[in-house]
């Protein structure tokens, strides 16, 4: 029989091509093993409330009000819900075009493009346009959105840090382009060196690449550094010289555990450089309610800014945005709530901020434990997290653990990651699928799992450790740093 429409050897050759390792063959086998009755840890993926993180209260009372209407015209409502929690539901209702069940405009509800654009103002210091905000269902989507506006095959190129989060050459391959690496230097504190760019796109160009885009993730995930001021005014001059969008994807804003290097926006980078630079250079910018200590990942709520970008683009960005309607309304609400947060003097302004503080407070702690856990470790170098969500430590493996890795038909870094899942049940992400050097072997872990908890799950990767070296070690050395 001929095959049919939806037969793999019909499908999309683009589709085949996506490799995505946050939810890739140790996520499968971990959600094996945990069928089997064993525990596993979930450190694979940056998803805060799963490993415990509790929502913030007052989002919750709020977006509850605005899902369940006639609690407001209940008599006793002001027993259950506080004051300011009624004011600001009544506020997005009067927002929304019938509530919460009805399509908002493809860009989003206005009234919170208004309130994300006077955030900005309020962050950077420079005004925001709402009508160049569109709200998205996470940063997911507007990253794709962008992206597949950007690509119109396989000879356009897209600069992406190596290790990246897998999002992009994920996306970049199902919208058929190419993928163009950036090295981040490991024992420069994953930093960025300008001249490899320029390297970069002169090689993309010899092989017939138009480099159109580049990606920045700051906070970085994996790596976890926080770009300086410096490096950023260099990567926007290296984007004005060479006419590239800038793809900043700024979701983890709100993590950052040291007090060196304050974030710091690309869109306050470009405007305090002036022009031309701060009127020509093309940046898009995303955000997310998924991160921080927001951490509302399954609401999927997200938002991009352009800068620079022509009207007639945007139109058609609108346009393309029109196709699905509207994004998910309730994650509207939660981005609102997020870049309008309450202020001192409200009612609810103590518990919020206890609770957020608490959230930040105890990650700071959880990636000093981290680090710390695997730097213990005779062969395993980790730079400290700086921000983000994530922990990526170097495992330096001996000759006879690759051989043996070879042999068992896998990565050396999968090999080492399956034993690490099998003896202790925590589930990490290979360095490989984030991309890494040649030789030289990582793996990914959140820093979420619950701060008591710690200790202990560093204890039993260290003996794990232990024991996987004394089973493979030799003294001809390691894999090279
Ligand atoms: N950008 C970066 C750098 C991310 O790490 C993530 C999610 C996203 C965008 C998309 O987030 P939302 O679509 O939820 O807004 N990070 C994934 C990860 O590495 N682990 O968990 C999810």
């Amino acid at each position: 029989m001929a095959p049919k429409g939806l037969d793999y050897e019909l499908l999309n050759e683009n589709v085949k091509k996506v490799q995505y390792a946050v939810r890739g063959e140790l996520y499968l086998r971990a959600s094996e093993l945990q069928k089997e009755g064993k525990k596993i840890i979930f450190t694979n993926v940056g998803n805060p409330h799963a490993l415990g993180q509790k929502p913030l209260t007052f989002p919750r009372q709020v977006v509850a009000l605005c899902q369940a209407p006639f609690l407001l015209d209940d008599p006793n409502v002001g027993l259950m819900f506080p004051a300011d929690a009624i004011a600001r539901a009544k506020h997005y209702l009067s927002l929304t075009s019938g509530g919460l069940g009805a399509y908002s405009d493809s860009r989003g509800i206005p009234g919170v493009r208004q309130e994300v654009a006077d955030f900005l103002l309020r962050r950077d210091g420079y005004p925001s346009d709402p009508e160049l905000i569109f709200l998205t269902d996470g940063a997911s989507k507007g990253v794709m959105q962008i992206l597949s506006t950007i690509i119109r095959g396989p000879s356009d190129g897209i600069l992406v840090p190596v290790p990246q989060y897998p999002l992009y050459s994920a996306a970049i391959s199902l919208f058929g382009g190419t993928l163009v690496p950036y090295y981040l230097e490991e024992t420069a504190n994953w930093g960025l060196d300008v001249n490899d760019l320029r390297n970069a796109v002169s090689q993309a160009k010899s092989k017939g690449i138009t480099v159109k885009a580049m990606v920045i993730i700051n906070p970085g995930n994996p790596t976890g550094q926080c770009l300086s001021e410096a490096n950023l005014s260099e990567i926007l001059r290296f984007c004005y010289q060479e006419g590239l969008v800038l793809l900043g994807d700024e979701v983890y804003q709100q993590n950052i555990y040291q007090d060196e290097r304050p974030f710091i926006s690309s869109k306050k980078v470009l405007m305090d450089m002036g022009p031309p630079y701060s009127k020509e250079v093309q940046l898009v910018s995303f955000h997310t309610v998924s991160k921080g200590y927001w951490g509302e990942c399954g609401q999927r709520g997200g938002y991009f800014e352009m800068t620079n970008i022509p009207p007639k683009t945007v139109d058609e960005i609108y346009k393309v945005a029109s196709i699905s309607l509207s994004p998910n309304v309730p994650a509207q609400i939660f981005m609102g709530l997020m870049v309008n947060p309450l202020k001192p003097g409200d009612i609810s302004y103590e518990q919020f901020i206890r609770e957020s503080k608490g959230v930040l407070e105890s990650l700071r702690r959880r990636a000093r434990i981290m680090t710390d856990g695997f730097n213990s470790c005779r062969n395993v170098v980790c730079n400290f997290t700086e921000g983000a969500m994530y922990s990526f430590p170097q495992i330096r493996l001996p000759p006879k653990a690759i051989e043996a890795a070879k042999s068992a038909g896998k990565v050396a870094d999968v090999f080492y990651c399956l034993k690490l899942l099998e003896a202790t049940g925590i589930s990490t992400v290979p360095g490989s699928g984030f991309g890494q050097k040649e030789g030289v072997f990582h793996l990914r872990t959140t820093i979420l799992p619950a701060e008591e908890d710690m200790p202990a799950i560093m204890e039993s990767f260290k003996k794990f450790n232990d024991e996987f070296m004394e089973q493979y070690e030799d003294h001809k050395g390691y894999s090279r740093m």
